[in-house]
C-alpha cells in the first residue's frame, strides 16, 4: 500500500505516505490497494463514459455509480474490503454497459468507435490476491520513477480533489438534484487523468478546473439541501442531555438524518447530532422534528471516547468514522459509502438502529444547567442582515472577519485555529464552516451591535455558502473578495477539503493560511510554485498571522 491523501499522513520517512502495515487512520493495506484498483475502474468506465455523453448518450446512472465509488475512497469513509470486492465487480458491469452505448452511438452516426487503452481495459481477477496484484501497478505512484515525484503529486493533487467533488456531488444527488453537465466534467476529469498526463502546466489548468467544477456541485449542494429542509436559521442547539432513549447520528448526509427523524417519531427516542451534524439544527424542516433535541459531543477525532458513553446507538451517515472500540461496535451501525468490517450496514430501513435504541438505557436525566450553541448563519441569514455587516465596517465596529474553515484532528498543530479565534480582536468577526469549529465554539465570543461575533455558516459541505457572502461583501464594498477585510484559515484533512481549497484557488482567492501541514503529495517544486501563482500560505504564528492581517488593510 501507500496512501498519501490526507493530512494525518505518515510524515516519519524521507517523504509522505502511509506504506506500513496500516495506514495512520486505520487502512490496511488490502484496503488501500482494492481502493487505488476501483479508482482505477472507475477511470476505465469515464473514459467510455466522456465519449458517450459527447455522442448524446450519456449514462447518468454510471456517472453515480462513479460519485458514489469515489466517495467510498476518501480518508475515513469506507475499510471493508468486501464492500471494495464488489464495487470492483459492479465497475466492470457499469464499464461494459457504458462501452456498448458509446460503440452503438459512434456507429449509429457512422463513426468508427475509438479502441481504447488503459483502464478502459481493465477486467477484475477472478479472485482478492489477482485484484491485489492488478492494484500493485495502478496506485497513485505508478510511474513515479518515468515522470518524477512533480507530476505524480499534480496527478494526485486533481485526483483527491476530483475525489472530494464527487462526495459532494453524491450528497446533492441522494436530495434528487441531478445535473448532467457535473457528470460530464466528472468523467473527462477522469479520463484525462486515466491517460497519465505528464504536462505540469496541463495537471494544474486540470486542478483549477477540478476547482471550478467544485464551485457548481458546491452550489448543486446548497440547493439540494436548502430546497429540501429551507433555509437555515440561527438557531441555540442543546448541548446537554435530555432524560429519555437516545440515538447519535454523525456524518454530513441530512437525508439520512431526516429518514431516521421521520422513522423515529411518536417512538419516545430523542435523537442528538454528533460532528458535522451539528448545522442540521438550523434547517427548519429538520427542527420542526421536536424529538431533535441536540447535539452530543465534538468533532470527528472524538469519536471513540463519546460514542463509548452514549447511552444508545450510532449511525454513522458519511466520513468520517474512526475504527470502533468493542465497548460500541455492536451498536454503531453505517450507511451510504461508509462501511467498517464487521459493523452492520443499512440501507434507508433503520429499524435496526431504533431496536438498539429501545433496548438501551438511554439518559438517566435531563442535564442541568441546559448549555446551548449556536448555530445557521448560512448565506441567507448573514445576507439578510449584509447593511448592517457593511455600517459595521465602515463605521469601524467591525474592522476584520476571520473564516476558519474546514476539518478538525487531533495534532497540536491544529491549536493555531483554536488560538487564532482566541486571540482575534474583539472587534472582528469569526465565521466558521466545516468541523474544526469545535475547537472554539463553546466559547462566547459576544456581539458588536447585536451581530454575534461568531457565525457559523455550517458544514464544510456548505462552502458555498462562504463564497456567496465573501462575493457578496465585495460586491457592496466595491472591491476585489482579495481586499476584503477578511482573512482565511482552511484546516485541511482530507479530499472535501482539497476540492474547497481548489475551489478558493480557482476563485482566485490569494493568501488563503493553510494548515497545520502543506499537503505531503505536493512536493517541493509544486508547493513554491503554489505559493508562489496564488500567494497560498502556511499557517505561522497566530499571533503574527492577526497582526499582518490587520496591516494589511
Ligand atoms: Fe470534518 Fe471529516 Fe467536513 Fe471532513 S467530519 S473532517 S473535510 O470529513 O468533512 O469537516
Ligand atoms: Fe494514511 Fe490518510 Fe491514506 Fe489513511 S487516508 S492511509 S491516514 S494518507
Amino acid at each position: 500500500m501507500f496512501c498519501f491523501q490526507c493530512e494525518q499522513t505518515d510524515r516519519t520517512g524521507q517523504t509522505p505516505g502511509c506504506a506500513g502495515a496500516r495506514g495512520n487512520c486505520g487502512k490496511t493495506p488490502v484496503t488501500a490497494d482494492l481502493q487505488d484498483l476501483l479508482v482505477h475502474a472507475v477511470k476505465g468506465i469515464a473514459q467510455y463514459a466522456s465519449r458517450a455523453r459527447v455522442l448524446g448518450a450519456g449514462d447518468d446512472d454510471a456517472a453515480r455509480f462513479v460519485l458514489f465509488s469515489m466517495f467510498t475512497t476518501l480518508t475515513n469513509v469506507n475499510f471493508t474490503p468486501t464492500r471494495f470486492v464488489s464495487l470492483l465487480r459492479e465497475a466492470e458491469g457499469v464499464r461494459n454497459r457504458v462501452r456498448e452505448r458509446y460503440e452503438e452511438a459512434a456507429r449509429a452516426r457512422g463513426l468508427v468507435p475509438e479502441a481504447l487503452s488503459g483502464p478502459a481495459t481493465w477486467s477484475p481477477e477472478p479472485d482478492l490476491d489477482g485484484m491485489l496484484r492488478q492494484a500493485a501497478e495502478v496506485g497513485v505512484r505508478a510511474g513515479l520513477d518515468v515522470v518524477g515525484p512533480d507530476v505524480v503529486g499534480l496527478r494526485a493533487l486533481c485526483l483527491y480533489g476530483l475525489k472530494g467533488v464527487c462526495a459532494y456531488a453524491h450528497h446533492a444527488t441522494v436530495l434528487g438534484l441531478h445535473d448532467p453537465k457535473v457528470y460530464a466534467e466528472v468523467e473527462d476529469l477522469l479520463s484525462f487523468l486515466a491517460d497519465n498526463p505528464t504536462d505540469p502546466d496541463q495537471l494544474l489548468e486540470r486542478a483549477l478546473r477540478v476547482g471550478m467544477l467544485n464551485l457548481d456541485v458546491m452550489r448543486l449542494l446548497d440547493a439540494a439541501n436548502t430546497g429540501t429542509f429551507g433555509s437555515p436559521q440561527p438557531t441555540a442547539v442543546r448541548t446537554t442531555p435530555v432524560a429519555g432513549k437516545a440515538i447519535l447520528v454523525s456524518g454530513h448526509d441530512l437525508k439520512d438524518l431526516a429518514a431516521l427523524l421521520e422513522q423515529t417519531a411518536g417512538t419516545g427516542i430523542n435523537v442528538y447530532t454528533h460532528g458535522e451534524m451539528l448545522p442540521a439544527h438550523g434547517y427548519p424542516a429538520l427542527r420542526a422534528h421536536e424529538h431533535l433535541v441536540g447535539n452530543y459531543g465534538g468533532a470527528w477525532h472524538e469519536q471513540q471516547v463519546e460514542f463509548a458513553r452514549f447511552p444508545g446507538p450510532i449511525l454513522m451517515t458519511s466520513n468520517c468514522i474512526i475504527e470502533p472500540h468493542l465497548s460500541y461496535r455492536h451498536r454503531i451501525f453505517t450507511t451510504g459509502p461508509v462501511g467498517w468490517p464487521g459493523v452492520r450496514h443499512l440501507t434507508e430501513d433503520f429499524r435496526p438502529v431504533i431496536q438498539a435504541a429501545m433496548a438501551m438505557p438511554g439518559f438517566a436525566e435531563t442535564e442541568e444547567p441546559e448549555r446551548a450553541i449556536t448555530v445557521g448563519f448560512a448565506r441567507d441569514a448573514v445576507l439578510s442582515v449584509t447593511d448592517r455587516i457593511v455600517d459595521a465596517v465602515r463605521q469601524g465596529a467591525v474592522r476584520h472577519f476571520f473564516l476558519i474553515g474546514g476539518c478538525d484532528g487531533p495534532t497540536p498543530g491544529r491549536n493555531y485555529f483554536t488560538d487564532l479565534a482566541l486571540s482575534a480582536p474583539q472587534d472582528s468577526v469569526i465565521l466558521t464552516l466545516g468541523c474544526n469549529k469545535y475547537r472554539f465554539n463553546d466559547h462566547d465570543f459576544g456581539s458588536i451591535g447585536g451581530i454575534p461575533r461568531l457565525l457559523d455558516l455550517g458544514q464544510c459541505n456548505d462552502t458555498y455558502s462562504a463564497i456567496t457572502i465573501a462575493l457578496r461583501l465585495a460586491k457592496e464594498f466595491g472591491c476585489d473578495v482579495n481586499e476584503l477585510p477578511l482573512t482565511l484559515a482552511l484546516s485541511w484533512m482530507e479530499q472535501k477539503a482539497v476540492a474547497v481549497l481548489l475551489s478558493l484557488l480557482a476563485l482566485g482567492i490569494r493568501n488563503i493560511h493553510l494548515g497545520p501541514d502543506l499537503p505531503g503529495f505536493l512536493t517541493p517544486n509544486l508547493v513554491a510554485r503554489i505559493v508562489d501563482e496564488f500567494g497560498l500560505r502556511t499557517v505561522g504564528d497566530p499571533a503574527e498571522d492577526i497582526a499582518t492581517a490587520l496591516g494589511r488593510r
